[in-house]
């Protein structure tokens, strides 16, 4: 069914969707973006926020990185989502399941999966992200599976509006994928206090870490065979062509990542392979590229065991469960508000 047909679906659909809320955040959006990118592309490191990835081709590039041999962390956290399910989900009815940047559905149809269909009925998804078509399509997607669920879908940028979300209920806040990695530490920190601060003191919080390993098998991750991950990365100038009627021509630029061990991340940049000047015309800005030059667009943190401890402790938060698999290449942690 096509995208369209979709929203109309869930649309006409009420009795299966609470609500289904589209939260009306476009002028806000417009202004964002006009006024991020005109800070990021004038700074002198160039650098794209990276949440302007997932547009609709860019979500399903993601979704097409998930399923790289090369890129391990989504496999390793469903092989650990699987074995924890029953342990997570055994007193979690009547409660809500909010999931912060929530992409496609897999990972909490593993969690839903895992209890009876008489618990289900009284639990309600709660999806957020940024991309309308990813939410409305795990939205549709588990509805189909599992009719007595209910779903409220939140389209939000999660890091700066959480304040949409409703708390008024028993709920669990998800941050999985490594999600968190793409923020800095201190604005890591900031980002957990702010979800503490909306928890009640029995809610949790369960967030996935990608973990420091060997090199080569970190920057294979993000520099896959089938170049799947490079179109991802160059598809976030598209996004700007779009968003902000400009003229970046994708084959002047190519993809660059690798492990910056100082800052124990990976970092994805385009490399100008020319100079080139490109035109943003919504926002009236024009900027000169030298050969060479790189354009900074995404941060993936890597964690020890330790700075995952200290970043919980100084985000106000305690860890009550720590999962890993046996190679401790991914890390799933529970987290409470502190007493
Ligand atoms: C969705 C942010 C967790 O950092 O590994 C995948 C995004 N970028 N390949 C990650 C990503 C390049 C991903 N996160």
């Amino acid at each position: 069914m096509s995208y369209l047909a979709r929203v109309n679906a869930i649309k006409s659909k009420p009795r299966l969707v609470e609500t289904l809320n589209y939260l009306d955040l476009d002028e806000k959006y417009k202004n964002d973006i006009a006024r991020e990118i005109r800070e990021s592309l004038t700074a002198s490191q160039k650098y794209i926020p990276c949440k302007y990835f997932y547009d609709k081709r860019g979500s399903k590039l993601f979704e097409e990185i998930c399923q790289l041999p090369e890129y391990y962390p989504t496999r390793k956290e469903i092989s650990i989502l699987k074995d924890i399910a029953p342990e997570l989900m055994e007193t979690f009815a009547h409660k809500d399941l909010v999931e912060l940047g929530s992409g496609a559905n897999l990972k909490i149809r593993i969690l839903l999966g895992s209890v009876d269909e008489s618990v289900r009925d009284t639990l309600r998804y709660i999806p957020v992200d940024i991309s309308e078509s990813a939410v409305i399509e795990a939205s549709w997607d588990l509805l189909e599976r599992y009719p007595e669920i209910k779903v409220l879908g939140i389209i939000a940028d999660f890091t700066s509006q959480l304040d949409v979300i409703p708390t008024e209920r028993p709920l669990m806040f998800c941050l999985l994928g490594s999600t968190i990695g793409n923020l800095e530490q201190e604005e890591a920190i900031e980002f957990l206090h702010s979800i503490s601060a909306n928890m009640k003191l029995d809610d949790t919080l369960l967030v996935g870490f990608d973990m420091v390993k060997a090199r080569v098998t970190m920057e294979a991750a993000y520099n896959d065979n089938q170049g799947v991950t490079a179109e991802f990365n160059k598809n976030i100038l598209n996004v700007l062509n779009n968003e902000l009627n400009a003229n970046f021509d994708l084959s002047h630029f190519d993809h660059v990542a690798f492990f910056n061990e100082d800052h124990n991340r990976i970092e994805m940049h385009l490399k100008a392979n020319h100079d080139n000047r490109v035109r943003l015309k919504s926002i009236d800005l024009e900027i000169e590229f030298k050969g060479g030059e790189t354009i900074h667009t995404e941060n993936s943190r890597k964690f020890t065991a330790e700075s995952i401890k200290d970043l919980a402790a100084r985000a106000g938060l305690s860890i009550e469960n720590w999962y890993s698999d046996t190679g401790g290449w991914f890390s799933l942690v529970v987290m409470m508000r502190r007493r």
